[in-house]
C-alpha cells in the first residue's frame, strides 16, 4: 500500500483501519474512469495487505461523499465506451461488494447516481445528518450503470427501488435510514468516530468468521434459498477447523477476551 501512487483517492491506515477518501472535492468527488480504476487498485492493495483489518470509503470535503459519474465524462461517451465503463465500475463495485474484510461507507454528504452505487455495494452504511442520497440518473436521460438497479432493488424491495429510480429523487439521511438506504444517522461531526469505532468492533471479531460471514450473507442471498443454506453450513463446518473457533470457544470457557489470529 505504500509504494501506491493515486492522484484521484488517498488512503490511510489507522491501527489496521484503512481511510479511503474519494478525493475531487472540485467535482464534488464525482468517479471519472481514473478514480474508478483508482478504487480497483486500492481494494487489490488492502486484499494482500495484512495490516489492514477494514476500509471505510468517505469522501474528501464536508459537502460530498460522491456526486456521481463525472457528468462530463458520460457527456461524450458512446455506446461502446458506455458498457465499456459501465462494465468496469460494475467490477470494481464487485470487488467491493466481495471484499472479505468488512468495508464501511461513511458518508459524509451527497451520494448521488454513482456515489449512491458505491455506497451500495459497501458492506455497511453509516451517514452524516447533512447526507443526500439518490439516483438521479433518468434526470440526465440514463439509468444507474454501476449495479444501483440490482443492490437497491435487492436492500430495499423493488416497490421503493422502483420509486427512487424513475422519480430520480433525492433523500435526506432520517428517510435513507427509515427505509433501511443507510444503516444509522449520525452528527456530521461525529461520523468519522461512528464509523472508525464499528470498523474496530467488527476488527476485533474473528477474521476468518467475519469473512465467512460476508460471503454467506452475499452469495447466499443470490442463490436460491435452500442452496444459500448450504452454502452457510459448508463455511459452518470449515470454521469449525479453525484456530479462530479454537480461541473463540475457549475464551469465552476461560472468561477472558479472545485473541483471534485469524487463521
Ligand atoms: N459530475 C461532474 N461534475 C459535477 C458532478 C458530477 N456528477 N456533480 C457536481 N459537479 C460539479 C459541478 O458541475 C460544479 O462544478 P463548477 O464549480 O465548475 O460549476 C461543482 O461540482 C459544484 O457543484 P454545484 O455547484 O452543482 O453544487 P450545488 O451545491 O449547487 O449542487 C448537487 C450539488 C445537487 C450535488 C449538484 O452538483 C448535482 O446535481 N450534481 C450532479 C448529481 C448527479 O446527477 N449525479 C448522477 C450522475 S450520473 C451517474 O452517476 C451515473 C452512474 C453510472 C455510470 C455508469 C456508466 C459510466
Amino acid at each position: 500500500m505504500a509504494n501506491e501512487t493515486y492522484d484521484n483517492v488517498t488512503t490511510d491506515n489507522r491501527d489496521g483501519i484503512l481511510w479511503l477518501t474519494i478525493n475531487r472535492p472540485k467535482v464534488l468527488n464525482a468517479l471519472n474512469a481514473k478514480t474508478v480504476e483508482e478504487i480497483g487498485r486500492v481494494f487489490e492493495s488492502a486484499l494482500r495487505d495484512d495490516g489492514v483489518r477494514c476500509v471505510i470509503i468517505t469522501g474528501a470535503g464536508d459537502k460530498a461523499f460522491v456526486a456521481g459519474a463525472d457528468i462530463n465524462e458520460l457527456a461524450t461517451m458512446t455506446p461502446v465506451t458506455g458498457k465499456f465503463v459501465s462494465e468496469q465500475g460494475q467490477s470494481v463495485f464487485l470487488q467491493i461488494e466481495r471484499f472479505p474484510k468488512p468495508v464501511i461507507a461513511a458518508i459524509n454528504g451527497f451520494a448521488l447516481g454513482g456515489g449512491c452505487e458505491l455506497a451500495l455495494a459497501c458492506h455497511i452504511r453509516i451517514a452524516s445528518e447533512k447526507a443526500q442520497l439518490g439516483l438521479p440518473e433518468v434526470t440526465l436521460g440514463i439509468i444507474p450503470g454501476y449495479g444501483g438497479t440490482q443492490r437497491m432493488a435487492r436492500l430495499l424491495g423493488k416497490g421503493k427501488a422502483l420509486e427512487l429510480i424513475c422519480s430520480g429523487d433525492r433523500i435526506g439521511a432520517a428517510e435513507a435510514e427509515k427505509i433501511g438506504l443507510v444503516n444509522r444517522v449520525v452528527p456530521a461531526e461525529g461520523l468519522a468516530a461512528a464509523a472508525e469505532e464499528l470498523g474496530k468492533k467488527i476488527a476485533s471479531r474473528s477474521p476468518v468468521a467475519v469473512r465467512a460471514a460476508i460471503e454467506a450473507v452475499n452469495r447466499g442471498g443470490d442463490m436460491p434459498f435452500e442452496e444459500g443454506q448450504l452454502l452457510e453450513a459448508t463455511l459452518f463446518g470449515l470454521l469449525c477447523s479453525t484456530e479462530d473457533m479454537k480461541e473463540g470457544m475457549a475464551a469465552f470457557l476461560e472468561k477472558r477476551p479472545a485473541k483471534f489470529p485469524g487463521k
